[in-house]
């Protein structure tokens, strides 16, 4: 196997409320069920599962119509994920995170940047996750946490990232967009983040869109984390998500480019989120989850 930290730490974040779809934080266990623990130690790897986050859905929903939706709950799991996953880090672990909705990776990178400063990271995602409150069309903070990593939006998410511990605009890559709001596009092309679309996975193969994007994330950084949202998956092969948006990436597609990843051997961190049960096809999408997992962590490099 590839040289990547051999001890794994899982989290769950059972969290669905910084999503509209209600289910997805039943997603940390349809991915432990799909065998995720097992198939990691199959490979060779140590692997500790430290059970879940805890979410307090009696304080959730009291704001109905805020364009922060749930943002007291979302801050409070967000913080608690951010101090686990950095502990978890100065254990010399590697901190497998399963959501959830994507407004965990406040946490969790968030979390890894308290240990490594200086972080690159691959969001595959068929949405940029980039709005503000103010250029939010749903108040659904899933679609936000790439603005908060940025140091940008309310200040009750950017204080878990910390002032001077923010994400750094030229080290984070995007694969697999295909639903970007007019906002997201405006702030992309301000901040010069480097996007791969489906149209340039299409046009350039994964193989070359993943070489530049292991360079953007890797070269002159600490290490590179992977935030996978399912829904970067074509529909058809992940059905179980709540934002599904058709044209995705294919299997193969899908599984290569976590492979490079994890022959690049700089991965330090990584997260799968939005996988939602409740819309599934017999855990069609938290199997997926798993066996992308281990691809991302080497099993097919042998
Ligand atoms: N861009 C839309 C919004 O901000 C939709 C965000 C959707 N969601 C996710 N995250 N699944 O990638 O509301
Ligand atoms: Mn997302
Ligand atoms: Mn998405
Ligand atoms: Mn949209």
């Amino acid at each position: 196997k590839p040289n990547i930290n051999s001890n794994i730490a899982i989290i769950g974040v059972p969290l669905d409320l910084g999503a509209g779809t209600r289910g997805v934080n039943l997603g940390p266990d349809a991915i432990r069920y799909a065998g995720v623990e097992e198939r990691l130690k199959n490979i060779g790897y140590n692997v500790e599962d430290l059970g879940d986050i805890p979410v307090n859905r009696s304080q959730a929903f009291t704001e109905p119509n805020s364009n922060l939706k749930n943002l007291n709950v979302i801050s409070e799991v967000n913080s608690l994920l951010s101090e686990k996953v950095f502990s978890v880090m100065s254990e010399g672990k590697f901190p497998l995170v399963l959501g959830g909705d994507h407004s965990i990776a406040i946490g969790t990178i968030s979390g890894v940047l308290k240990y490594k400063k200086s972080l690159g990271v691959i969001w595959f995602d068929a949405h940029g996750d980039i709005n503000t409150p103010e250029t939010s069309p749903s108040g659904n903070i899933h679609g936000m946490p790439v603005a908060v990593l940025l140091g940008l939006g309310d200040k009750s998410l950017t204080k878990i990232v910390g002032e001077n511990n923010f994400l750094k605009k030229e080290n984070i890559v995007y694969i697999g967009s295909r639903d970007l709001d007019s906002g997201e596009r405006k702030a992309m092309k301000e901040q010069g983040i480097t996007v791969f679309t489906m149209h340039e996975i299409d046009d350039m193969g994964i193989k070359k869109v993943m070489e530049e994007a292991i360079k953007i994330a890797g070269d002159n950084t600490d290490g590179i984390h992977v935030s996978f949202d399912m829904d970067a998956l074509d529909p058809s092969i992940a059905p179980g998500t709540g934002t599904k948006v058709p044209g995705g990436m294919n299997y193969r597609e899908a599984h290569y480019a976590l492979e490079l990843i994890a022959k690049s051997e700089k991965l330090v961190s990584a997260e799968f989120v939005e996988v939602n049960p409740l819309l599934d096809n017999a855990n069609m999408t938290g199997k997926a989850a798993a066996v992308l997992v281990g691809s991302l962590m080497g099993e097919w490099l042998i």
